[in-house]
């Protein structure tokens, strides 16, 4: 589920950006309109010539917005587009929840949509049923601009996870191609008080003092909050990143730890960063209330102008400048925090390529539709009309403006749900900041330069984790280890000091015994069929 809510942000992340400038490949989207109705006598002739437009069903997520019906504004668009109809019924979202019923629904009724977004690991089931379209040969020959998008190492693991064991594809994974996070340190507050950038734990550690200590915003108040994170112990991942702990979003993942695949919570590395953390909290160097600390509360001391380091998506770091802007006038700098250098260690910030499967094909014994389909997914993935899939129907999802394609404000009750989005399935750094850099308003363009510098600079520190694309699979009966419930716990007491760090050793053999033995052992399995 975590992983619906990154799709989900990044939607979000990307509609914020609203104004369009009319350069470059801009310039057909202000001819939309007589795109379209170009489109119309188009189609005529295309029928007449025999090249008939097929209409698929696709189902994904939709959070409120209008269907897509035959004949409608992005049906023809996506027609002209794409050559193919989309018809997109509309099926109430709930977190996913609901969405999955109707589709198992669905599917019990005999009527899988051609194209769909599976969820919760429903296309295991359905790939060993034979209710989804074997990929393997079909995605080279028919749809080879998605074929190429997707490295051939994520393809082998894909491969790898085939739940029919027989190493085909069964689904269409998500991908990001770049290092997504970074610590962030406000730069202007290292400036004021004459420090550098720190390179070394030692170092770092001085300039958390100094935040704390020197009043960097310069209200008089001993209230800065040197650095921090959420409840869970979650989104504080640089304090863990500068060990080697392989840390996504504030969960611990596998890497390699002495030669072998390992859960990073179990290593030396996890027990020597908490006990740095352990320490950090007892000098006030860490928000006292990081483990309460909701999104928003967190969020809120960010842009209150109080904190000197957080760690988070740096592609959406915009939004913390412009809210602490609105809130205080201050203009803050947020650059990368280098992964801070710890004697016997080496640090990353952790990227996983893959995310949850994106898509899956109907097995169909109508050829026509299956053709359609692959046809969709082939023209869909050109990154030449990434651009214009996101900014949708002039009219009703952007309007021009003196040559500048602007976002219309999301109206559900009269948007089409643009289910159509592989620029949020496969995240690309260029397609992402050069987004950033023709949408932004001049006024804007002090956050955007700030965001786009820093997903540069964060790439120096980004590294392939052993454990990405590892299959939800090998957790199977052990739900504890899964939801990191000992973790948890034992982590949290250490960072507040309520347990002394001895107490680790305790927690590596109860949550060895409680089935992370097992989950280690399918875990290492796995990764030994993906290096062969
Ligand atoms: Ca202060």
């Amino acid at each position: 589920m975590k992983f619906k809510k990154i799709g989900l942000m990044l939607a979000v992340s990307a509609l914020a950006i609203t104004t369009v400038t009319g350069c470059g490949g801009n310039n057909n989207n202000g001819n939309a309109a007589a795109n379209q109705n170009q489109s119309q006598s188009g189609n005529q002739n295309q029928s007449a010539a025999g090249d008939e437009v097929v209409d698929i069903e696709v189902w994904g997520t939709n959070i409120g917005y209008k269907p897509i019906e035959k004949g409608s504004k992005l049906y023809e668009f996506y027609k002209e587009k794409l050559g193919v109809g989309v018809i997109h019924p509309y099926v109430e979202w709930n977190g996913g929840t609901n969405y999955l019923n109707q589709l198992n629904l669905k599917i019990a009724a005999n009527e899988m949509p051609d194209l769909f977004l599976p969820q919760q690991g429903l296309e295991d089931s359905l790939a060993k049923n034979g209710a989804l379209a074997d990929l393997t040969d079909l995605l080279p020959k028919y749809a080879p601009n998605l074929w190429n998008a997707i490295p051939q190492d994520m393809w082998d693991i894909v491969k790898a996870n085939d739940p029919t064991g027989q190493g085909r594809i069964y689904y269409i994974p998500g991908m990001v191609d770049y290092g997504r996070y970074s610590a962030m340190i406000r730069q202007d507050w290292l400036d004021k008080l004459g420090l550098q950038m720190p390179t070394t734990q030692e170092e770092y550690v001085k300039v958390l003092e100094a935040f704390r200590d020197e009043d960097p915003n310069g209200n008089g108040q001993q209230d800065e909050l040197a650095t921090g994170g959420r409840e869970q112990a979650r989104w504080m991942d640089h304090l863990f990143a500068m060990y080697g702990v392989a840390m996504f979003e504030g969960y611990p993942d596998w890497d390699i730890y002495d030669g072998e695949l390992t859960y990073s919570a179990v290593t030396p590395n996890m027990k020597a960063s908490l006990e740095f953390m352990s320490k950090l909290y007892k000098e006030g160097l860490l928000d006292k209330e990081s483990l309460l600390n909701t999104k928003d509360k967190w969020e809120g001391k960010i842009t209150s102008d109080k904190v000197g380091n957080y760690f988070h998506w740096v592609e959406s770091g915009y939004l913390p400048l412009e809210n602490l802007f609105k809130n205080t006038g201050v203009k803050a700098n947020f650059t990368v925090l280098p992964v801070q250098k710890v004697d016997g260690y080496e640090g990353f910030y952790t990227w996983k390529r893959f995310t949850p499967p994106a898509w899956v094909v109907k097995n169909n014994k109508d050829e026509k539709k299956l053709m359609a389909t692959l046809k969709l997914l082939n023209n869909m993935y050109d990154k030449k009309v990434w651009k214009d899939l996101y900014l949708g129907v002039e009219g009703m999802h952007y309007t021009m403006k003196d040559g500048k394609a602007t976002k219309l404000p999301d109206d559900k009750s009269t948007q089409e749900n643009l289910i159509l989005d592989p620029y949020s399935k496969i995240s690309t750094l260029d397609f992402m900041m050069d987004l950033n850099k023709s949408t932004a308003s001049e006024d804007r363009m002090w956050a955007i330069d700030q965001v786009n510098r820093n997903m540069q600079e964060a790439q120096k520190y980004a590294k392939v984790i052993a454990g990405d694309g590892m299959p939800a699979s090998v957790y199977e009966g052990y739900p504890d280890i899964n939801n990191r419930t000992l973790y948890v716990e034992y982590a949290s007491k250490i960072i507040l000091g309520q347990y002394p760090i001895s107490k680790f050793d305790e927690f590596v053999e109860k949550w060895n015994k409680s089935g992370g033995e097992e989950v280690t052992k399918r875990a290492r399995e796995w990764y030994a069929k993906i290096k062969k």
